[in-house]
This record gives structure tokens, C-alpha cells and sequence, in this order.
């Protein structure tokens, strides 16, 4: 019995010597990838999150925070020195200035590292003293993911379902039109390949704006330092084969390859491989307010976003990944304040129907999915008014337009997801019942108390899922 206990401890001893060496050689890092469509409101989640980990006095549902584990939070030079660094301070700064602004957009991949020291939870918190984790945040367009199906797809595929979706939207007429006065054979002549790309370009934005998501190649949207570069001087034709040598079809054909090679596949390479966990963050409001089309357009882009994290779904990603998987995964729509609260729980069950709906899509099996129902910055109050003898519960704010206080209803959401999501999926052209509205509002003047980050609704909860378990 004595020996036993004794070659216990001893073992215990020797475990708890290796976990502290370990863990100052290798102090664990989780690296989370925030990502949404243009607007969806990544920068305002990332700097409120890191503002809220900072100051934890409205982080109640994250475990750690309640049990006041976390002993100290601070900001780090990040790891990567070829990325960007998300400028925290200056988008805070904004975000809490007198008179508060929202964000600029932004336009590339950045990054941010911030530290917890933590407490350890349960039987081992005596034992061992507090450790260090870090979470490296790194925000990077939706649209660059969209890109993955390119990687699969030749030039001629690619083209044949882009021109095929195409036909009968008003926003490909002029697109269409010169792709008709073209002869893809002929000799190359770069402003003729010029024009087209630019044209392309020029429609793949409207469509976006019109609430399209399959809107590739997505460094067509946000160019950056590649504006004006051959490979993205190209668009999509159809011709014979690839077209004889020289011609305009075999040089799109080659720019399409160069795309992929020099743009794509660097941005899974370097960025999305390493992802440990997830925030897809999607203006579903927005998208309800556009009408069904816009619906089932975001449910197949969440479709498109789970399956490029299917293990195996996709060779060239298999070969990065080599094993190692994306362990959760967040759909939050975000500008919940939007809402009244009494509005939150349907607003939820629709994101969960369409999560749903995009992994049955996607054939995504994995554990460790969730959709939630958030504002990172809540920018409304709440009220009741009276409207025609109705109750109806508002919400109240400034408006980003005019400066001027009003209160704001965009209409009931259904009770039952399916009222929204069946006519989507079935391509009716509007909702039967009634129309749902947005308005855009401007961030209110905040007085915090110290300690308190900024104002959200359910960020402490997104927080949990994303980190708890590993703090
Ligand atoms: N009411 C409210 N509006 C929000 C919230 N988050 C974002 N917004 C609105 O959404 C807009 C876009 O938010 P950003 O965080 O800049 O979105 P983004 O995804 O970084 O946009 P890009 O950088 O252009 O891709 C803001 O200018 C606000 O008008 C929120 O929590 N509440
Ligand atoms: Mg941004």
C-alpha cells in the first residue's frame, strides 16, 4: 500500500515537472479565424471581443471569467511578421470616442495576438500555478474562401458555371454583352482582356451588393496589392478547347492557373491551415431584409464555407491540413441589437435551420458546430410603443444617416424557421406574409465603468464555445 501511494506521488511529481517545462517551452496558442462576407461585421466582433477578454466585467457566461480565473490579459506582438497587425487600438479608439464611429472597412488578412493568464480549473488549481495561453485572432475576407472550389475546377468548368448562372441576372447585361462581341481565338490584346476583367469585376460587386454569394474569384472583390496584375486580368469565356496559342481564351486559361497557384493556394497555405477554431459571422438580417433569394444564397455559402472544413473534402487542402482539423466552428448573425430580445430566441432558430440545412449540404458531419444570435456592439435600447393599437416591441437608436432618434421595427420574425427558409429554398421571388426591414445605426456614446468592456449581446457566450474548454 505504502509503496504504491509513494510511486504515486513520485509519478504525479515527474508529470507535474514535465507539464511545467513543457508548458514554458511550449505555452499553448489557439488560434481563432474570424471571417464573414463584406459588412458581416468582423471588424467591430474582433475589437469588442478583445476589448470584453481585456475588461471581463460583462463576460458572465465565459466560465473562466466568472470564476475569476483569469488573472491577467494583455496584448503581444503577434507571432507572423509578414502579416498585418489588426489595429486594435485605433478601431477601439473609434468604436468609444465621444462621438463614436464604426470602423473603416477593412481589406486583407490581419492579425492580433492577445495572452490570457489563467488559473487552472478543479482539483490541479492548488497544484500548479497559473498558465500562459495565447490566442492568436486573425480576421480574413469570407470571399477568399469561396475561392476554394476554384482549386478543383478547370478554367473551362469554372467559366461554364459562372456563365450558366449568369444568364438572366440584370447585373451580368453588360458583362454579357461585350463577352458576346468577343472572339475568345483571337489574338491577345491586353486592354481587350483588360476590359473584360474589369467588367466582370464590376458585375462580381454588384452581385455581391445584391446579396449573391457565389461571387468568385473572390480577390476580384478585394483586390489589394494585386489591383491591376495579370493574375486578376481575367473572366470568364467559353471557346474551343484552350484555345490556339496566343490567342485571348488561352491566356485567360493561363491567368486562371496563376490565380490559383499564386493567390489561392498561398492564402489556404499559409492562413486558413492553421485555424484551430472558427467564427463565420453572417448579417442574417440583412440577408432576410433582401428577400428569399438572398436567403438560400447565404445558406449555400454556408454550405460552401463548411465543406472547405470537411476533413478530406478537398485533396490539396487534405495535404496541408495533414490531419490535423478545424476543432469548432461559430455561425453567429451579428447585429442582433436589431432586434428586441423577445425577437433574439427565433432569430437563433433560424441561424440553427440554416446551419442545419448548409452541413446536410456540405455533408459535414463534424461535432463542434454552433449558430447563435449575437450584436458584438450593441447600438440599440429597447422599448414598447403602441402602433395602431398594437404592443409592439422596439428597439431604439440613432440613425447612421441622419443623426436622428427613432425606434425601429423590421417585423416578426416566424416562430418556425421553415416559413422563411421553405419558400427560399423553393426560389419564390418574396416573403408571403410581410416585409422585414433594416435600418443602419450609428454606435451609441458609451460611459463604462471600469472593468467593463463594451456593451454586446451573447459575445461572453461565443467566447465560451470558442475558448472555454481550453482555458
Ligand atoms: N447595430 C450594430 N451594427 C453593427 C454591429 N457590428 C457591425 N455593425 C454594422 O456593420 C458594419 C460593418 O461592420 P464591420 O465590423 O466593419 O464589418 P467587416 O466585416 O469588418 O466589414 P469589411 O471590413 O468591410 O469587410 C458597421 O459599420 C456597422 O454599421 C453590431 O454589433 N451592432
Ligand atoms: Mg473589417
Amino acid at each position: 500500500m505504502v509503496i504504491s501511494s509513494l510511486a504515486d506521488t513520485v509519478l504525479r511529481q515527474i508529470e507535474t515537472v514535465q507539464d511545467t517545462v513543457n508548458e514554458t517551452l511550449f505555452e499553448p496558442v489557439i488560434r481563432i479565424g474570424v471571417t464573414g462576407l463584406a459588412r458581416s461585421g468582423k471588424t467591430v466582433f474582433i475589437t469588442s471581443l478583445v476589448a470584453n477578454l481585456l475588461d471581463r466585467g460583462r463576460m458572465p457566461h465565459l466560465v473562466a471569467a466568472a470564476e475569476n480565473r483569469i488573472e491577467a490579459a494583455f496584448l503581444q506582438p503577434q507571432p507572423d511578421d509578414t502579416v498585418p497587425r489588426f489595429d486594435f487600438e485605433t478601431h477601439l479608439s473609434q468604436l468609444t470616442a465621444r462621438a463614436p464611429v464604426w470602423p473603416d472597412s477593412t481589406r486583407a488578412v490581419s492579425e492580433l495576438r492577445l495572452s490570457l493568464r489563467v488559473q487552472r480549473a478543479g482539483l490541479l488549481a492548488g497544484l500548479q500555478g497559473p498558465r500562459t495561453i495565447h490566442v492568436d485572432i486573425v480576421d480574413y475576407p469570407g470571399e477568399w474562401l469561396l475561392d476554394l472550389a476554384l482549386l478543383d475546377k478547370s478554367y473551362a468548368e469554372w467559366s461554364g458555371e459562372v456563365l450558366g448562372r449568369l444568364t438572366g441576372r440584370p447585373e451580368a447585361e453588360d458583362y454579357l454583352a461585350r463577352l458576346a462581341e468577343t472572339d475568345p481565338a483571337a489574338k491577345l490584346h491586353e486592354p481587350d482582356a483588360k476590359a473584360l476583367a474589369e467588367q466582370f469585376a464590376t458585375y462580381l460587386t454588384a452581385a455581391r451588393d445584391a446579396g449573391y454569394y457565389d461571387c468568385t474569384p473572390g480577390r476580384f472583390l478585394l483586390p489589394g496589392d494585386l489591383a491591376g496584375s495579370p493574375v486578376l486580368t481575367f473572366a470568364p469565356m467559353q471557346g474551343e478547347g484552350t484555345g490556339p496559342r496566343g490567342s485571348l481564351l488561352r491566356e485567360m486559361n493561363r491567368r486562371y492557373e496563376a490565380y490559383k497557384r499564386e493567390v489561392v493556394r498561398p492564402f489556404f497555405r499559409d492562413h486558413f491551415a492553421r485555424i484551430d477554431r472558427q467564427v463565420v459571422l453572417v448579417d442574417a438580417l440583412g440577408a432576410i431584409h433582401k428577400g428569399p433569394r438572398a436567403v438560400e444564397d447565404m445558406r449555400g455559402a454556408m454550405a460552401d464555407i463548411l465543406g472547405s472544413f470537411r476533413p478530406g473534402g478537398n485533396a490539396f487542402l487534405s495535404q496541408i491540413f495533414q490531419g490535423k482539423r478545424v476543432e469548432k466552428i461559430l455561425f453567429a448573425a451579428t447585429k442582433a441589437d436589431h432586434l428586441h430580445h423577445s425577437q433574439h430566441a427565433k432569430l437563433t432558430a433560424i441561424m440553427e435551420a440554416l446551419l442545419r440545412g448548409a452541413a446536410d449540404r456540405a455533408r459535414f458531419a463534424g461535432a463542434g458546430t454552433a449558430a447563435m444570435a449575437i450584436a458584438s456592439l450593441r447600438a440599440t435600447t429597447e422599448d414598447s410603443v403602441t402602433h395602431e393599437g398594437q404592443k409592439l416591441d422596439v428597439v431604439r437608436g440613432v440613425l447612421l444617416d441622419t443623426g436622428k432618434a427613432a425606434a425601429f421595427y423590421p417585423g416578426d420574425l416566424p416562430q418556425d424557421p421553415g416559413h422563411l427558409l421553405t419558400p427560399a429554398r423553393a426560389g419564390a421571388q418574396s416573403w408571403l406574409d410581410q416585409d422585414y426591414r433594416v435600418m443602419n445605426f450609428a454606435p451609441s456614446p458609451l460611459t463604462l465603468r471600469p472593468g467593463d468592456g463594451p456593451p454586446h449581446i451573447r459575445l461572453d457566450k461565443a467566447a465560451q464555445f470558442l475558448l472555454g474548454d481550453r482555458l
